[in-house]
């Protein structure tokens, strides 16, 4: 067992502390590997090692078999003369919880990698490589269930080298086309630079355009056993080793040098007996390779001795030459497993091979790289070099990685976890002192010398009886005396802790720090959307999040560290300080830190960048108590789960919905016990998962359903027809939507008029929007800082990313109806970086363009935004556009992939007018007013009245600031809003769904039932492929979100266990039918009857979503009350 006193020994010692985490797709043995290390310790017995998964804390981690959190443990290690530190963090593998990869990611300096022999590479494998590679972070490799080879795949050691060389060129390829991407990119940046540099210096200059893949060193990048960044290993069976361990043995044993082997062990070698010389080209001559004649063969004739033909004898040479001991009881023993891993485990215990890999290739923390440091520092599209000249210099801190007084406190908190309070150590049964003891003995021996007394006297009173009893309370240790009134334990039931990592200086109890900025990507929406329009933030569903309801979260604030505590796994130890360089939990910042935070001593530190987080939250449930009254106590827990996962929301929709959102059936399930027996601790139901949906519009069919052209075929449904387009409110007097589907629409007090067109946008413009969310996001808060007259350093990087953006978007929008549509972008939305765009159309109207932060430098650019001056109300129309492509008027969802063109907008402003401009535009209107007057002729009168009474105001402007319906400001968002979703109802309307891309393993023989899992599901299957080696063939398939609760269980549950699927969300995708489809040729009523009830998948879809939002569903409930009663008769 490891003492405390050692472990904070070693924390002083940066040179020799690891922080390290293990990554892995789900399933392919980090907790296993984990309690091999954990063992090591003393921690946990090692006979229970790899049985216990003792990093699985969690009562549903254990039932289930998988990890659902990061969770952190500190080893000692003893690597020859040194003495190391470990700070090791397990991580899940389950896609729902990969937000927990990559808080722990950000903690480490290394990785350990671990691979199923069998299974090799797997989606989540490359998405942590990836991860590791996005956070600067040295990878190690642990080839692991190579027991799996020999015993399940029966595999001979020949063909599992041939096997094992597969898996690693598999990883490797992965890290070369990171590499490769990461050089190219770096390249592009230095020549764009240089250009820059060149142009201000001199015109001609020569570049080496050879420069760049081929001159960079990546050997040491790549994982291969003789650069010792590979184990092999059994996990489970205890065993693994790497070439260092043989080489030693066989050098030792054969007398070759042990370098040479260290080269030989692994590749193309042969051992010539006669020759005694290694040679090259074993394969070509048909030889045993050495790494399967000295290693492998070794291995697989001990699983055969042991495993396979259990003899006795073998077994009993084989220990005596391996030099070990085994116990008789492991040799009687009836699982032959167990004396397997009781051989092995002395032989090459896992622990050994991987901490000795881990201390020798992961870097210490002082070896961080400048470029991480500057990573880590610089914010969205602040460019390093950029920050203030005080946040620069914090660069030398993170690399001294100091521990110095005069360092500088910096502390990145990554997550915010919550432990039962009864088990912090304060509330913790410590052991007595010596002196305790005695005081202790002394009281014991009075009692009994008073009970002694009591007995004596006859006259036993209850009074002298309760007494004792309270004194034997008394007696209790301190600690565990905490019968505090129930309703104080209730609230003390959960205590948040900070999951972290100290980068420079010493931490220490009680100390106060600065906290700088919080980084919650919602908390950052939200603040963008105020700034912008007010109106928008409140309305907003998705982006109203209960945490800023209910946390004000204040920029830079103070905060104390009250308690600090060395992570254990299960357990907390009470520290008193943490220097730098080391991994630790914090206690009494649930006030201040909702998620990640980033906190220091000097105010210049600068918020750390946000977390990659690779999951997109998509699974969302309304939660309600069962009984209402709790409501309060639901909304604290809400509160305190947001806090407590990284990647889980709590919302409240605007229908008043306390709304969970996840990123999948796992982790909501998971969210839901939380809540229910940690956090709100009351009976909650939650509804169906509520599946998203977007809005769009199409282009008008060439065909009717029936595949036959239209317009050949005579309308049959007149009638139909007219009445929809009534419908659509051409009568009304404010509104006029004519055949194209121009939609002409006046404010109320005839102040504005908007005219607005829907166009679909192409779909790969709208997938570009989609993937480039964040780029928007950035341009947006450029313009903004612009608009507000601020100055802005833009990274190169990402200027180029917005220029990038655009010249896509020139490609991709092609044809007349777009020419120039790029530049005369207005905004895009919802939320100002959605999927869809305003147009500015206005003839008279020159805005200045979105894209002007590309233009700066540029004079001509330059001239022309100083004289586009926004126009007043300019916000509105943006604000209404907004609205409108916030929730769609099918079934108030968002809109996707539509574009609306404002191809007039006229405004007499009732405020004194400000510019020469304004005024020809009101002219300008009341010559559009005329013509609406001469089109609506034959409107009543009282209309006409409306009409003067508009025109009147007009001409009394300015001196009313305010009429009756309100500030034309609000007037023109709610105006600009209608108008967006009449133009949308003028374009054929369509649904889209959520699609995810499923990945799934599985046997020959259970690969038709897949198969019509997925059919049933209305999953599409795009390629499958046979797993080279194996007999496992990989389906990819990509299936709609709305079809797929219970997906997981229900393939598990027909084939046996055999396959399960790993669903990540990809893309949406158009669900071609028409939910207003009715049918209007012959041809289709011949086809579909009149009523055409023949399943209309997208109408079920949008009824299903109108109803859980309580709006108006329009269907009929009896429909054939004569048939029903004849049913009824039947019975
Ligand atoms: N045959 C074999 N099975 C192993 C080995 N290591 C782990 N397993 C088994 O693989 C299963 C998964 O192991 P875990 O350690 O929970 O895997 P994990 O990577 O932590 O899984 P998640 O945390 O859920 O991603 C368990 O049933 C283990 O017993 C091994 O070396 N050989
Ligand atoms: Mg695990």
């Amino acid at each position: 067992m490891v003492h405390l006193e050692k472990i904070i020994a070693l924390q002083k010692n940066p040179a020799n502390i690891r922080n390290l985490c293990i990554l892995a797709h789900v399933d392919h043995g980090k907790t296993t590997l984990a309690d091999c290390l954990v063992a090591s310790n003393g921690i946990i017995s090692s006979r229970l090692a790899g049985k216990l998964r003792y990093l699985d804390s969690r009562e549903d981690e254990q039932v289930r078999g998988i990890t659902m959190k990061s969770s952190a443990i500190s080893l000692h290690y003893r690597n020859g003369d040194q003495e190391y530190l470990l700070n090791l963090i397990d991580s899940p593998g389950h896609v729902d919880f990969s937000s927990e990869v990559s808080t722990a990611v950000r903690l480490c300096d290394g990785a350990i990698v671990v691979v199923d022999a069998v299974e090799g590479v797997c989606p989540q494998t490359q998405a942590v490589l990836r991860q590791a590679w996005l956070e600067n972070i040295r990878p190690v490799l642990v080839i692991n269930k190579i027991d799996r080879l020999i015993m399940e795949l029966k595999l001979t050691s020949q063909e599992a080298y041939t096997h094992l060389q597969k898996i690693l060129e598999q990883v490797n390829a992965i890290t070369g086309t990171l590499f490769t991407s990461k050089v190219l990119e770096e390249r592009a940046e230095k020549e764009k630079e240089e250009e820059k540099e060149s142009e201000t210096l001199s015109g001609d200059q020569v570049f080496d355009w050879s420069a760049g893949l081929e001159e960079v060193d990546d050997s040491h990048l790549y994982f291969s056993p003789e650069q010792g960044n590979v184990v092999f290993a059994s996990a489970i069976d205890g065993w693994g080793f790497s070439i260092q361990q043989f080489a030693h043995i066989y050098s030792q044993r054969m007398g070759i040098k042990a370098e040479v082997l260290l080269k030989t062990l692994w590749g193309d070698f042969y051992l010539n007996a006669k020759a005694k010389k290694i040679m090259k080209g074993a394969q070509a001559k048909g030889k045993k390779p050495l790494f399967v004649q000295f290693v492998l063969d070794n291995i697989w004739s001990l699983y055969d001795a042991v495993v396979t033909r259990r003899d006795k004898e073998k077994v009993e040479k084989v220990v005596a030459s391996l030099g070990i001991k085994v116990m008789a009881r492991d040799l009687r023993h009836s699982d032959p497993k167990v004396l397997l891993s009781a051989i092995c485990s002395q032989w090459l215990p896992v622990s050994q091979a991987v901490l000795s890999m881990v201390c020798e290739k992961l870097p210490s923390p002082l070896d961080m790289a400048s470029e991480r440091a500057e990573k880590l520092m610089s914010v969205g599209a602040r460019r390093f070099d950029s920050l203030p000249a005080q946040t620069q210099k914090l660069k030398t801190a993170f690399l001294q990685c100091s521990s110095e007084d005069n360092a500088p406190v910096i502390v990145f908190v990554s997550k915010m976890f919550a432990v039962d309070t009864k088990a912090l150590p304060k509330y913790k049964p410590r052991p007595l002192t010596q002196e305790e003891i005695v005081q202790r003995r002394e009281l014991a021996r009075q009692r009994h010398a008073d009970r002694m007394a009591a007995d004596q006297t006859a006259a036993e009173s209850h009074k002298e009886l309760a007494h004792s009893e309270s004194m034997s309370q008394e007696s209790q240790p301190a600690g565990l005396n905490t019968d505090s009134k129930p309703e104080e334990e209730e609230e003390l039931k959960e205590t948040f802790i900070a999951f972290a990592r100290v980068y420079s200086g010493v931490v220490k109890k009680g100390q106060r720090v600065h906290l700088d900025g919080i980084y919650n990507s919602n908390l950052a929406i939200n603040v963008l959307a105020l700034n912008i329009a007010p109106f928008v933030s409140q309305l907003v569903p998705e982006g109203c999040s209960a945490s800023d309801c209910v946390f004000e979260v204040p920029h830079l604030s103070c905060c104390s560290m009250e308690s600090i505590y060395l992570l254990m796994g299960r357990e907390l130890e009470d520290l008193e300080e943490v220097p730098a360089g080391n991994v630790l939990g914090i206690g009494g910042l649930e006030e201040c830190v909702l998620k990640s935070a980033t906190l220091s001593t000097t105010p210049a530190c600068p918020p750390f960048t946000p977390l990659n987080f690779e999951a997109t939250p998509i699974v969302r449930v309304a939660v309600e108590p069962k009984h209402p009254s709790e409501m309060p106590k639901l909304v604290r827990g809400m509160r305190l789960l947001n806090q407590a996962d990284p990647c889980a929301e709590v919302l409240i929709q605007e229908t008043g919905e306390h709304v969970l959102v996840t990123a999948g059936e796992v982790h909501l399930q998971r969210c839901l016990d939380d809540l229910r027996d940690r956090f709100a601790k009351i009976e909650i139901s939650a509804s169906k998962p509520i599946i998203p949906f977007r809005e769009t519009v199409v282009r008008p069919p060439k065909v009717d359903m029936v595949n036959e052209e239209l317009g050949k075929q005579q309308k049959v449904a007149i009638i139909h027809q007219v009445k929809e387009e009534s419908s659509q409110g051409r009568s009304s007097d404010t509104l006029l939507v004519d055949p194209s589907g121009l939609v002409t629409l006046t404010t109320p007090n005839r102040l504005a008029t908007v005219c607005v067109r829907a166009i679909p946008l192409p779909q790969e413009v709208t997938q570009l929007l989609e993937s480039n969310s964040e780029v928007i996001r950035t341009l947006e808060q450029i313009n903004m800082s612009l608009r507000e007259g601020k100055s802005l350093d833009i990274s190169l990087r990402t200027l180029e990313a917005i220029a990038g953006l655009k010249d896509q978007l020139d490609s991709l929008l092609q044809g007349r109806k777009w020419r120039n549509a790029v530049e005369r972008i207005w905004a895009f939305g919802p939320r100002r970086y959605g999927p869809n765009i305003l147009l500015n159309n206005v003839d008279s109207y020159q805005r200045p363009s979105v894209w002007q932060c590309l233009g700066r430098g540029d004079k001509t650019v330059e001239a022309g935004a100083q004289a586009a001056v926004l126009r007043d109300f300019d916000n509105s129309i943006i604000s209404g556009f907004l609205l409108a492509t916030l929730s769609g008027p099918m079934c108030e969802e968002p809109l996707m992939g539509v574009c609306f063109c404002v191809e007039r907008w006229d405004v007499q402003s009732s405020a004194p007018a400000q510019h020469q401009e304004s005024f020809e535009e009101d002219s300008m209107s009341h010559k559009a007013l005329a013509d609406n007057k001469v089109e609506r002729s034959s409107e009543t009168s009282a209309q006409e009245e409306g009409m003067a009474s508009g025109l009147g105001q007009a001409e009394r402007r300015p001196e009313p600031a305010s009429d009756c319906y309100g500030p034309v400001s609000g007037q023109l968002i709610a105006a600009m809003k209608e108008a967006c979703r009449h133009a949308f109802q003028a374009q054929p309307q369509r649904l889209m769904a959520a699609m995810y891309t499923c990945e799934i393993m599985a046997t020959a023989e259970v690969l038709g039932r897949v198969y019509g899992v997925l059919g049933k599901r209305e999953g599409r299957v795009l390629h499958e492929e046979m797993k080279e080696g194996t007999d496992m063939f990989i389906i990819k398939a990509v299936l709609p979100v709305a079809e797929s609760f219970g997906f997981a269980d229900e393939i598990r549950k027909r084939t046996s266990g055999l396959a399960s699927p790993q669903l990540v969300f990809s893309h949406w995708e158009v669900i071609s039918s028409d939910p207003y489809w009715v049918p209007t040729t012959e041809e289709e009523y011949l086809h579909f009857g009149e009523k055409a009830d023949s399943a209309n998948q997208a109408l079920k879809y949008m009824n299903a979503v109108r109803r859980r939002k309580g709006l108006y569903v329009e269907e009929k409930i009896v429909e054939h009350a004569e048939k029903q009663r004849t049913l009824s008769k039947n019975k």
